[in-house]
């Protein structure tokens, strides 16, 4: 009987084991509207106590009644998770059913490969991509392009940044955009490759792009975070914050977008390293963030214009976030934003919303646009690119190009405006 039952499980074996990985889960993005305090306190819970990444919004303290929430689950949580959900009845529905899919297409080392059409600027690439393009991007254009050190990251990456320079006008004025200060929004590094590539390609051809770069200099840091970046590329694609270790915790990294001297670790941000808006040990304390603050002080006279670059979500944003004041040029932003947006309405069908950080997304201290603003960078501003949570972080390679060519247009009606109202024409 016994060697019975044992035939009976040897022969059964490969289907018994075949429907447990058909019934194996896989990792999922899940869109949740919780209803009453008492979900929106359970979905807190969960995303916390298990181990999933938050899409939207970016930290569990701004989840409330009646607003979606965008929660990436892990084949490993995914189970309990659900049955959380269940249990307390909380509406949800699959926004992605196989983000690995989507991360593998975008990951994939497509560049040799014939059936890909698709050209360098639309694909994401590796950081060591990147580091070798910037390197060849100044070899291909010796009269216009520099590269110039500003420091390095906690892991001791180099932070380049390129200076685009057509003329050597006297008492040239500049802009600066950064890109990819949050290592999981690759589009933003995408769009500085984009726009210096652009730049390159249509000076002289371009009316547009030809009157700003006659006109001011551009300082393009393509990747403020190298370190997340990098992290995003090998081991977590829902990587945040910098990679610096934290005194008396194994939890990793500060969300630089937090560690700026903008009513720093006020409320919006968060003293808990664990958190994915931990603020830092005190402001700049990250290498990172300490280099663009030396460079834009030391530099402060001739930027004009503070660009920084982020997704998803498709706003237009212009300080402050970090209080609920306005600055003394609201109205003149305001106005700028507004007619960005129009315009990108009216060529691409596609909505950006616009305002003050703080009246437009959530008050949070800290950012770089606020802190430019104070040091005297009275046009500062942080894009949000696309979408609006179709894809969220993992914009699939096909749409690079809208959602650089409408983060273009905005940067293009942004930066001839600030010509127009303060350089008399050369
Ligand atoms: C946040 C701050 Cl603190 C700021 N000054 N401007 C924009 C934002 C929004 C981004 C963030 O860091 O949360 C969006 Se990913
Ligand atoms: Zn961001
Ligand atoms: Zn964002």
């Amino acid at each position: 009987m016994k060697a019975l039952l044992i035939l009976f499980v040897l022969m059964n074996l490969d289907k018994l084991l075949k429907t447990a990985h058909c019934t194996e889960t896989q990792d999922q993005v899940l869109s949740i509207t919780p209803k009453t305090q008492e979900q929106v306190d359970i979905l807190k819970n969960v995303s916390t106590q298990y181990e999933t990444a938050l899409w939207q919004p970016v930290s569990p303290h701004y989840i409330k009644e009646d607003t979606q929430v965008h929660l990436f689950v892990p084949a490993n949580s995914s189970e309990t998770v659900k049955d959380l959900l269940q249990r307390y009845a909380i509406t949800h529905e699959v926004l992605l059913a196989n983000p690995n899919e989507l991360i593998e297409m975008q990951t994939r080392n497509d560049s040799g490969d014939p059936r890909s059409s698709s050209t360098f600027y639309e694909r994401y690439h590796s950081l060591e991509d990147i580091y070798f393009w910037i390197n060849r991007t100044q070899q291909d254009n010796p009269d216009t392009v520099k590269v110039i050190l500003i420091g390095s990251s906690f892991e001791k990456r180099p932070l380049y940044v390129l200076k685009l320079s057509v003329n050597n006008r006297p008492n040239k004025k500049a802009m600066w955009i950064d890109c990819g200060i949050h290592a999981r929004e690759w589009i933003s590094p995408a769009f500085c490759l984009w726009f210096v590539q652009y730049s390159l390609s249509f000076y002289q051809l371009n009316e547009d792009i030809t009157n700003i770069l006659d006109n001011m200099d551009v300082y393009i840091l393509p990747v403020l975070n190298p370190d997340g970046y990098h992290y995003t590329w090998t081991t977590n694609r829902m990587w945040r914050k910098n990679r610096s270790t934290n005194r008396g915790t194994k939890c990793i990294g500060v969300d630089l977008n937090r560690n700026f001297d903008a009513n720093w670790c006020t409320e919006g941000a968060s003293d808990q390293p664990c958190t994915e808006i931990y603020c830092g040990a005190f402001p700049e304390s990250e290498p990172e963030t300490q280099a663009v603050a030396d460079f834009l002080r030391s530099h402060k006279d001739i930027v004009q214009i503070y660009l920084s670059i982020h997704s998803y979500s498709q706003m237009l944003l212009f300080p402050y976030s970090c209080t609920l004041e306005e600055t003394e040029n609201h109205s003149e932003l305001l106005e700028m934003v507004q007619e960005a947006a129009q315009k990108i309405q009216r060529h691409y069908r596609n909505i950006y919303t616009y305002g003050s950080g703080a009246k437009t997304i959530y008050l949070a201290p800290g950012g770089s646009d606020d802190w430019a603003y104070k040091l005297g960078i009275k046009y500062s501003f942080t894009f949000e690119l696309q979408d609006r949570g179709r894809y969220g972080f993992l914009l699939p390679p096909s749409h690079i190009s809208k959602a650089c060519n409408e983060a273009l247009l905005a940067v293009k009606t942004i930066a001839l405006k600030v010509v127009e109202k303060t350089q008399a024409p050369a």
